[in-house]
């Protein structure tokens, strides 16, 4: 998502999971406004114990953001058990802030939308390999 973002191959792609490990950050003008993105890892069960490095820092990065994308892959998931991850990752970064302070916005994306089965319902749907769905996305940052 970062590199159709960016329209740039900055952050390394695989098929290997666990591929990002330390964060990739890159700025980017969207409708006249400037975003930082930063790429961190995939969160997921994993006993390398470098990924893990990598995954505290995606925690620690998306505590201090303004909006966390959650990027999920449409091929294998269900959209519903997915606004359930979205969920328990807004308590995770919002747990331990002050009362009545609201923790960043974060806003689940369906991507690989060109090998999902179906089409998400309520959920932004993207294809970062297509480069389908990316207007909506940028007008969603946008609004945010
Ligand atoms: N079909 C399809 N494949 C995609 C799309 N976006 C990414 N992929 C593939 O999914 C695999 C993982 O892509 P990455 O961008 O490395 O995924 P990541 O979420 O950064 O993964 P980690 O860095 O390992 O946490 C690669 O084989 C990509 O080519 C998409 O929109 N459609
Ligand atoms: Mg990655």
């Amino acid at each position: 998502m970062l590199n159709a973002l960016l329209q740039e191959d900055r952050a390394i792609v695989s098929e290997i999971p666990g591929t990002t490990r330390d964060t990739v950050e890159e700025a980017t003008t969207i409708g006249g406004v400037l975003f930082r993105f930063i790429d961190t890892a995939g969160i997921r069960r994993t006993d390398d114990a470098i990924e893990k490095l990598g995954i505290e820092r995606s925690y620690r990065k998306a505590k201090e953001a303004a909006i966390v994308v959650l990027l999920g892959d449409a091929s294998v998931m269900n959209e519903q058990a997915f606004a359930f991850e979205a969920a328990m990752l807004r308590e995770r970064i919002g747990d331990g802030l002050p009362a009545g302070q609201a923790g960043p916005l974060v806003l689940p994306v369906l991507n690989k939308s060109d090998v999902a089965p179906t089409k998400p319902s309520g959920t932004l749907s993207i294809s970062a390999k297509k480069g389908e769905g990316l207007d909506d996305l940028k007008q969603r940052l946008l609004i945010a």
